[in-house]
């Protein structure tokens, strides 16, 4: 076996049980506060803020802590304008041209989304995170990387979090193909782009589908076996 180096747990702080629970349930009551937004204002975000959020994100649990991940943020409204026109081309060949298909369509109903995405140019500022297949731990190493989606996926939510923690909004964009992001975000081949997400302020008097409020209760999605 290779040889390797341990620490004590740093930084690990232990409450009484009374006070896990205030702080689980204060957990809770945050986050559901969270929603998904479609109407993004165009106050400007400090940078500091998203710096913050992404340096979050870079603590996420990783496949052999390779951190296969790469954030692109995008601010500039020439580059914003880019990724709105190719987002809306392949929205309008999902939605208007046959490519999602009747079933997902009607599964979008509810959302009442369509293919026009002009939050893709209000919003300050747009997250394009890249999934690495190699990488490493390191700068420069090609190594492979493993549990890449999984990976990503973990720090998006911990990016999402933050980002709401500081009193943004997200949406969670996943245009189809998305392979225009590694053109405009100048990332190789080997970096698959996971999902475009957009921050903001949400707009004054921004709405969210009814469909989205319903979550479903802790015994559908969880059981005990003790
Ligand atoms: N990417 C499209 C379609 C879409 C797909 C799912 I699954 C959603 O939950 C929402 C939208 C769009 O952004 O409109």
């Amino acid at each position: 076996m290779q040889e390797h180096d341990n620490i004590i747990l740093p930084d690990y702080k232990e409450y009484p049980p009374e006070e896990m629970k205030a702080r689980s349930k204060q957990f809770y009551d945050e986050i559901k506060r969270r929603h998904t937004v479609r109407e993004f204002s165009e106050k400007p975000v400090p940078r500091e803020i998203i710096e913050n959020c992404l340096k979050a994100a870079g603590t996420a649990p990783s496949g052999a802590n390779h951190q296969p991940w790469f954030f692109s943020v995008i601010g500039s409204s020439e580059a914003k304008k880019e990724v709105r026109v190719h987002a809306e081309k392949e929205e309008r060949a999902f939605y208007d041209d046959g490519k999602g298909g009747e079933v997902w369509l009607d599964a979008l109903k509810p959302l009442g989304t369509d293919s026009h995405k002009p939050y893709l140019e209000t919003a300050p500022w747009l997250i394009a995170i890249f999934a690495q297949r190699k990488g490493g731990l390191h700068a420069g190493e090609q190594r492979k990387n493993y549990y890449v989606p999984e990976s990503v996926g973990i720090a998006t939510g911990f990016l999402i979090n933050a980002l709401h923690s500081s009193g943004l909004a997200t949406l969670t964009h996943t245009p189809k193909p998305m392979g225009f992001l590694n053109t405009i975000c100048d990332r190789p081949k080997s970096e698959r782009p996971y999902i475009l997400l957009v921050t903001g302020y949400p707009a004054e008097g921004a709405t969210i589908p009814v469909h989205a409020t319903i979550k479903k209760p802790l015994e559908d999605i969880a059981e005990f076996i003790e």
